[in-house]
């Protein structure tokens, strides 16, 4: 193993052109070597939106719309705005709950998939100008404003691309012109907007054609209307951490070749790499031999407290254990959480989610407000303890705006009177938290055992943290019982005995197509079956392929039950669980 004093040997330290940095894209001339490339990789450096963006580490999603009262993940455009009623919405209630949790920007899906409209656009009629809340006078984008300001809290928009309501969708000049001026709408009136959110889903318009986005125009209306504000997602300033399940890579680059999905040739270019946005490794070395450049695209980890991203009666948030983990691995994996709460049909954050934010903030100040460390060494990357400390968690941190280096290294613990490694790591980044087994030590030191440059790493921090017991996904309200088996288009489950059916899980399997439109049958004798659910969807199962849970609006008696896949290449996989009343 490497000492402290071996670090700046194993450093390439490049003092002349370490002075000069690229920000944001760094281009990479053909007939670079390797070094050189790791060299430019290195001095790659973010925007001044993007450092002030890195520094939030948390930030909230509203998922808000007519899904919320149609109890859908995707509405499909044919919803009648009427039934858009939140009667008791209170936007403050919203803004003081997540920034007692320590939020510090909130985006609201001003238009989802569905095409409704948050706002009296003059775009459409489908919007809250034609819905029942206050009479059609509402505005639930301004309503956030105010209390955005009221409570400073930092304010963005989620404004979908794919539009399953507007007839142009598909005529890509006239939904284009209509998406700039829902964006100008939005960018114009609603004060400082800090990031704007850019989904990639983009399904076929109602005429059968396929929508081709004009990125470039997006992007510059964007820049012209809100210079201050990141473009996220197809954009270039941030960058989707490629799952749903709140889980940055253990080697989480912000330097990148990867090519963000406003770029035409984006596809092309990726495949030629060998790379995607859900790639296991995006920025390795190796990966920097044939590409043409690499930019500053860090991550944000997406993910629900629930199980869906609409609230759903039926559904719970996620157990305090579950949102502790999800923060080690975005905020401690160099990545800015995005966790969405969704407000309810009453138009308030349930009481649920309310009580586990508090929770949640409540672990994080226990756990990461008192520094175990006494003093500290940067010199020598080293750290005192009081003697014989307990730790179990380092907190490490690159001064990213020079660029991100590390790649691997170890840390060290002095146990009576000799160094052994407690940990090891690959990349830092803004934020690294290492948890490791309970050590009992005098003094901790870090290891560089490989960096791309100079790296400029700030003092270590230790921390005693207490996981909080998994509960968890335990089932409370039913009993989840029955043997799956798959057959064609059908996916059966026998409960083994007549039970009060009340709904079901479906578990899709890893590595074969999810069963997305489906019918749900029960069956008393296995043979004779009545639809209980004629149309439903697992909408986003593509991109979070999770567990589904569905509960009938009322129990059935019945001892079978099976989905029937409606996809167009109907096979079932996966497992189907009944949930029987207790
Ligand atoms: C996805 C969407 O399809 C989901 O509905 C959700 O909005 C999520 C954040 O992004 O791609």
């Amino acid at each position: 193993m490497l000492g402290v004093a071996s670090v700046a040997t194993l450093v390439q330290c490049k003092s002349a052109s370490d002075e000069k940095y690229f920000e944001k894209v760094a281009p990479l001339p053909a007939d670079a070597t390797l070094d050189e490339r790791v060299d430019i990789a290195s001095r790659t450096v973010p925007t001044a939106n993007q450092l002030a963006w890195q520094d939030l580490e948390l930030t909230a999603f509203l998922h808000f719309g007519v899904n919320t009262f149609t109890d859908r993940e995707w509405g499909d455009g044919k919803e009648d705005p009427a039934i858009f009623n939140p009667a008791e919405l209170d936007a403050e209630q919203w803004v003081k709950t997540l920034k007692d949790a320590g939020f510090k920007l909130v985006i609201l899906t001003a238009k989802h998939h569905d095409g409704f409209c948050l706002w009296p656009t003059l775009t459409t009629d489908h919007s809250v100008a034609s819905s029942k809340w206050k009479d059609g006078k509402g505005d639930v984008v301004k309503e956030l404003r105010e209390a955005c300001d009221k409570h400073g809290m930092k304010m963005g928009i989620y404004l979908s691309p794919w539009d399953r309501n507007s007839p142009k969708y598909g005529d890509s000049q006239a939904y284009n012109d209509q998406f700039v001026a829902q964006l100008t709408e939005l960018l114009t009136n609603y004060g400082k907007i800090d990031e704007v959110w850019f989904d990639g889903a983009c399904g076929e318009g109602p005429n059968g054609k396929t929508q081709e986005y004009d990125w470039p125009r997006f992007r510059k209306v964007m820049e012209q209307l809100q210079p201050e504000a990141v473009l996220a997602i197809t954009g270039d300033d941030v960058r989707w951490v490629g799952n749903e399940g709140g889980v940055g890579r253990e080697t989480e680059w912000s330097v990148t070749p990867l090519m963000p999905s406003i770029f035409p040739e984006s596809n092309a270019y990726n495949d030629s790499l060998g790379i995607n946005a859900m790639a296991k490794n995006i920025g390795d070395r190796e990966m920097l031999a044939n590409a043409k450049e690499v930019r500053w695209w860090p991550s944000e980890v997406d993910v629900s407290i629930r199980p869906g991203w609409f609230y759903h009666d039926s559904e719970q948030p996620k157990s305090l254990a579950r949102m502790a983990d999800i923060y080690l691995t975005s905020v401690g994996r160099n990545s800015v959480l995005l966790l969405n709460i969704p407000p309810d049909r009453r138009g308030l954050i349930a009481d649920a989610d309310v009580a586990r934010l508090k929770e949640f903030r409540k672990w994080i100040d226990d756990n990461f407000t008192v520094n175990l460390v006494s003093s500290a060494d940067s010199a020598s990357m080293s750290a005192a303890l009081r003697p014989q400390t307990k730790v179990n968690a380092v907190v490490l941190s690159e001064d990213i705006r020079k660029g991100q280096r590390v790649e691997k290294f170890t840390v060290e613990a002095l146990t009576d009177g000799a160094w052994k490694q407690v940990a090891e790591g690959t990349t830092i980044g803004n934020k690294r938290i290492l948890m490791m087994d309970d050590v009992v030590a005098d003094s901790l030191r870090l290891n560089i055992t490989s960096t791309r440059n100079t790296p400029h790493v700030r003092p270590i921090k230790a921390y005693r943290v207490i996981m909080p017991d998994d509960l968890a996904a335990q089932e409370t309200e039913f009993a989840v019982v029955g043997k799956s088996t798959a057959e064609g288009a059908a996916l059966t489950c026998d409960a083994g005995r007549d039970v009060e059916m009340a709904g079901f899980i479906y578990s899709p399997a890893k590595g074969a197509a999810p069963v997305f439109k489906y019918v749900a049958e029960v069956s008393a004798d296995g043979k004779n079956w009545q639809q209980v659910k004629t149309t439903g969807e697992f909408g986003n199962i593509f991109n979070n392929p999770i567990p589904q849970r569905v509960v009938f609006s009322q129990p059935v008696k019945a001892r079978w039950l099976r989905i029937v896949s409606k996809d167009d290449d109907p096979k079932a996989s996966g497992k189907l669980e009944a949930l029987a009343v207790k």
